[in-house]
């Protein structure tokens, strides 16, 4: 029996007592000691084949969730070989703490040594350390304060002679400080607000994951009522306003028809915890250059940052729409339709990316990829989550594959890295369990991600995976091909992903045209259990509209 604490026991109680109820891993003897804890503390912990996926799980799941989320990997190359994620986790502020085991203190001779704070610091995260066992439990308060309360991803090295060491006599846990209530905006700030939606004529709300992390939909959709305008979402909002007819969908690349005519129309554009990417205003074409364009974000250094903006509130998004909706009552202010006429209602249902038209390019032995997508979105049930990977294929997957809500969408697209939609799809699972995943990936991703195969069959996970398999790097393919290069470098030979996904236990089926998607149709009938694999072979020749216009 024993009598003692390590550091490791002590750091895995206090993490727990945190609120962290998940790590997604993959074990070494750096981190063995920290995960053992962990799950002794009563911390799930969800193996994983690849650091890489490991992160993205975690990710996914904490963009789910919000809650503390652990990744674990080894030191050295468990590592480096989860840096792609962490990269993707910092650029979307996940708060995630990777907790990365690390060589005894000073060994820099060691095999497994790196600069870990050099190289994750490199990518955007933050690095913190326990420096010694005296300090260790403070050091992983501040992580995990930094982690949840500042939106960062954070890797925490943890020295493996500092994690052994023991602690004398009892460790009660440490509790985090109370979480500090939403950031409010500067009166002025808001009357200027309101003041310019009651000018505008055809005022646009557009959305992103702030939005989504204040829990500000339900604000946005009171304000947007209230004054008529029209709302969107960025990619990362993707989900918000899923069910308002006054809603165009995602602004940008993967905008429906529309979305690009009717934002390209707007006099105000008031982005709420959006950071009007170059992919959501399609590096600036979709805002007319007479529109007014203000933002409204926590993190003072979002305000114009990417393009100019005319007025910037720094603020909680939800705070700050009930806070103009505040001043639209003291001032009765009448509601207003604005344009929301039945003419917009026309353009909105028309040009949907459901109804709008385009060239069936189906043909023998290949299957367009959007008659596909909508055909596999009219099978699966709409109670679902949706992950999506990187490459060409990837504005099928909003534009079709519809979600319920934003906290039902896992777009990793911020490092804009192939190969981490699988391990998206497994966080988001695992974030709603018993919920139907859905994954849209492509050949070449799936092939980068596909150890994790194992895992979403290994979990028992409800899944199904729909590549869009045209053999080749088609987002390389179409781009140097209309540049005049050859392009067999992108292209490989078919593969066979229904007889990969059988060798692994999961369902699985070839799609060359929409007659063969029955044995998917039964798989939902029998409850859509398992992993279910659809190897669509699309073809290969046809580029989206996106990416031409993105990538001329
Ligand atoms: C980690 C990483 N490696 C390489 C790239 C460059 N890249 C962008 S899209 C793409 C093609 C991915 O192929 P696939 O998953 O089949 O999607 P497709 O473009 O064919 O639809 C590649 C290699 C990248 N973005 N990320
Ligand atoms: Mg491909």
């Amino acid at each position: 029996m024993k009598q003692q604490t390590t550091v490791a026991e002590a750091l895995a109680r206090d993490l727990a007592a945190y609120g962290a109820r998940r790590c997604f891993g993959l074990l070494g003897t750096a981190n063995f000691r920290i995960s053992h804890a962990l799950v002794e503390a009563g911390v799930e912990l969800v193996s994983a084949r690849h650091e890489c996926n490991a992160a993205s799980m975690g990710d996914a799941y904490a963009k789910a969730t919000q809650e503390l989320t652990l990744v674990s990997v080894h030191s050295g190359p468990g590592l480096t070989n989860a840096l792609t994620g962490i990269g993707e986790a910092a650029k979307s502020r996940t708060p995630l703490l990777v907790l990365a085991g690390d060589v005894p203190t000073g060994a820099v001779k060691s095999n497994f040594y790196v600069d870990q704070a050099e190289m994750v610091r490199s990518v955007g995260a933050v690095a913190e350390r326990i420096h010694t066992p005296a300090s260790a439990r403070e050091d992983t308060l501040r992580a995990a304060t930094r982690a949840l309360r500042d939106r960062q991803t954070v890797v925490l090295s943890l020295p493996t002679d500092v994690q052994d060491t023991l602690f004398p006599g009892s460790v009660v846990p440490l509790a985090l400080p109370p979480a500090p209530g939403p950031l409010h905006p500067d009166p002025a700030g808001v009357l200027r607000l309101a003041d310019a939606l009651i000018n505008a004529k055809r005022p646009l709300i557009l959305a992103g994951r702030g939005a989504v992390i204040a829990g500000a939909e339900a604000a946005l959709t009171a304000l947007a009522e209230r004054t008529g305008a029209l709302l969107a979402t960025s990619i990362c909002g993707h989900g918000l306003f899923a069910d308002n007819p006054w809603s165009v969908g995602i602004s940008g690349g993967f905008a429906s028809p529309a979305a690009d005519e009717l934002i390209a129309k707007s006099d105000l554009i008031i982005a709420f915890g959006a950071s009007l990417t170059p992919w959501t205003t399609k590096r600036g074409k979709l805002i007319a250059s007479d529109a007014v364009v203000a933002q409204v974000d926590v993190e003072a250094g979002k305000l114009g940052y990417q393009m100019p903006v005319q007025q910037a509130v720094q603020a909680d998004a939800r705070v700050t729409a009930e806070a103009i909706l505040g001043k639209l009552d003291s001032r009765a202010a009448a509601p207003r339709t604005r344009w929301r006429s039945a003419e917009t209602r026309q353009r909105i249902d028309a040009g949907s990316n459901h109804s709008a038209p385009y060239q069936d390019t189906s043909r023998t032995g290949f299957v367009d990829p959007r008659t596909l997508s909508k055909a596999v979105d009219a099978i699966l049930p709409l109670d679902r989550v949706v992950a999506s990977d990187s490459g060409h294929f990837c504005g099928w997957v909003p534009r079709f594959l519809r979600v319920p809500g934003a906290r039902a969408s896992c777009l990793s697209h911020s490092f804009q890295s192939v190969g981490l939609g699988l391990a998206s799809a497994i966080g988001l699972a695992v974030a709603n369990p018993g919920a139907l995943a859905v994954l849209g990936a492509g050949d070449g991703g799936f092939l980068m991600s596909l150890a994790d195969l194992e895992t979403a069959v290994r979990l028992n996970l409800r899944m199904c995976i729909l590549i869009y398999n045209d053999s080749s790097y088609a987002a390389e393919v179409h781009l140097y091909r209309r540049r005049g290069y050859a392009i067999d470098i992108v292209q490989f030979p078919d593969t066979d992903f229904a007889a990969i996904a059988r060798g692994h236990g999961a369902d699985a089926l070839t799609v060359r045209s929409l007659k063969d998607l029955e044995p998917l149709r039964a798989w939902v009938r029998d409850g859509a259990r398992g992993v279910f694999v659809i190897d669509a072979k699309i073809d290969p020749d046809l580029e989206a509209d996106w990416h031409a216009e993105h990538f001329p």
